[in-house]
């Protein structure tokens, strides 16, 4: 059962989140034009604990033009690289200096638990900001000879040149995390940009504006406004000064922002929704593979892009995967996110409990068995039990969509070529997990797979170093790695008659 006694909050978290509803633009905190407010909210109680601008369409414009100066006048992107790479590192460490305190902020407004966002929101957000500020001075074009004319006649090259403004739109899942992971290639590669973070997780997004203040990024450059998406949010993607959108979201929102920033030819990342698989060799020791499976589902409350939400395990260990996986029942079973106990907290909001326990239910209905919870605590915050259902079929909605919760589908294999084919059976393309000791099988099922990225006896290991982005309907382009900052870039050839 829930500890409600696990749900003070120290004076710094107060003072955040009892902050007056203001907005980040031109390096100043601003009033809204109007005076709509959005409620937040602490998952792990349910209770309305403060208010955010929800951003008008005048404020949008605001922030857009705030930006644009400060790209048009060079500000930013016309320091020596080096600078910009200084001045990057050094919001980094602003954010480790405060990493406790975001660490608390994160776990009251998203439910994840306090210890989780402290080993890895904050410390990952850092280290994005860190990997991208090196990138500053080391991004480069090269000279190229041109095919059809001899050697010394013509000059040719090319540059990188940043893109310009860049709109940049964020979910609740890990809220500071994918905020600094948007950021940071845009500042690297010399852009302007606003950040929207989601409507029900603002508050650390609020917090790293006073650390942009502090951190000596000119005026402008960074504007973080909070608000809705059908609103505050489509008005950036259609604001005709912004030049890219960098979305993270669902795959139903992400088609229709890239609709809208065709319009006005915008350059758009977009990192959508998942439905990853987990395939499990018969060669494997089930005891030493079951934590692993059950860390890629239940992590963050299965509130994850790349959650291993299909498991398909070879029908000789199957049995003994789930017992192992049905065993890590009490250190996943959900706490309040401030509990020190606590590895799994409640889910983001209302509408996503109510969202998943649809699910757990459609899928008991269509006919699968529960190995593993299947039902909710039942406390005022929005719990759900980690669950495990097996005897699916792929026609049923669990095996087909994005539950977005702690629950796992899980189906028996024989034969490798059907596995790979039954694993590719989904419009998503995000992930895939194998799990095997057998080195030959690992690489042959990884090129089979359609995913963006495939591990290999581990689960969801993001490095800022690594490109990450889908196959299929889980995006378009790909972030972090050297990729990650070329897709703030335009590249530019020039070619001189000699
Ligand atoms: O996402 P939305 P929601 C999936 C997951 C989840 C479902 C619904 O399955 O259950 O989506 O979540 C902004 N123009 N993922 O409704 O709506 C919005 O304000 C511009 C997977 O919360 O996509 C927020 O900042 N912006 C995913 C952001 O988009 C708009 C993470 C995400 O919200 C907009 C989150 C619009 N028209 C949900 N409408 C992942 N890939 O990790 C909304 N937004």
């Amino acid at each position: 059962k829930i500890d409600r006694k696990q749900r003070e909050y120290s004076e710094a978290a107060k003072a955040s989140i009892g902050r007056k509803p203001q907005l980040f633009i031109n390096g100043e905190w601003v009033d809204s034009s109007h005076d709509k407010v959005l409620d937040v909210e602490d998952p792990s109680s349910g209770k309305v604990i403060g208010q955010i601008v929800d951003a008008s369409n005048k404020d949008v414009d605001r922030a857009v033009a705030a930006a644009r100066q400060s790209f048009d006048d060079g500000r930013w992107n016309g320091l020596p690289p080096v600078a910009r790479e200084k001045i990057i590192n050094r919001l980094a460490d602003l954010i480790e200096e405060h990493a406790d305190e975001l660490a608390e902020l994160e776990a009251i407004d998203n439910g994840k638990p306090k210890g989780m966002a402290a080993a890895i929101d904050v410390p990952g957000a850092a280290n994005h900001l860190r990997y991208m500020a090196g990138w500053a001075s080391k991004l480069a074009g090269e000279v190229v000879q041109p095919a059809g004319a001899p050697t010394g006649t013509f000059f040719s090259y090319t540059q990188r040149e940043p893109i310009g403004v860049a709109a940049q739109i964020v979910p609740w899942n890990f809220p500071l995390l994918m905020g600094t992971l948007k950021i940071a290639p845009a500042l690297a590669a010399g852009c302007s940009l606003i950040l929207k973070p989601a409507e029900q997780t603002s508050l650390t997004a609020l917090r790293l504006a006073d650390l942009v203040a502090q951190s000596g990024i000119p005026a402008g450059v960074v504007n973080i406004i909070t608000g809705n998406g059908h609103t505050a949010g489509d008005q950036l993607v259609r604001h005709p000064d912004v030049d890219k959108v960098a979305f993270t979201g669902s795959t139903e929102i992400g088609k229709v922002i890239n609709r809208t920033a065709t319009e006005t030819m915008k350059r758009v990342t977009l990192e959508l929704g998942g439905k990853s698989p987990v395939i499990i060799m018969p060669d494997v020791d089930p005891a030493e593979v079951a934590p692993g499976t059950a860390q890629a589902i239940f992590f963050n409350s299965g509130q994850v892009c790349v959650a291993g939400s299909r498991i398909y395990a070879h029908k000789s260990v199957f049995d003994k995967v789930m017992e192992g996986m049905a065993e890590t029942a009490a250190f996943w079973a959900p706490r309040a996110s401030l509990d020190p106990e606590a590895h799994m907290g409640p889910l983001v909001s209302k509408e996503q409990h109510d969202r998943v326990m649809g699910y757990i239910e459609a899928g008991k209905r269509d006919g699968a068995s529960v190995i593993m919870g299947g039902d909710a605590p039942g406390d005022d915050g929005y719990y759900v039990n980690p669950t495990i259902l097996a005897d699916v079929n792929p026609q049923m909605s669990v095996v087909r969509e994005e539950i977005f919760g702690p629950v796992v589908v899980a189906q028996r294999f024989e034969d490798l070529d059907e596995v790979a084919k039954e694993a590719n059976d989904t419009p998503f393309g995000l992930a895939a997990g194998i799990w095997t000791k057998d080195v030959a099988a690992m690489h042959k099922l990884a090129s089979k797979i359609k995913a963006g990225t495939i591990w290999g006896n581990c689960h969801a290991m993001i490095d800022p170093a690594l490109p990450f982005g889908g196959f299929k309907e889980s995006g378009i382009g790909r972030e972090q790695g050297l990729a990650g900052i070329e897709a703030y870039t335009e590249t530019k050839t020039v070619i001189i008659k000699l």
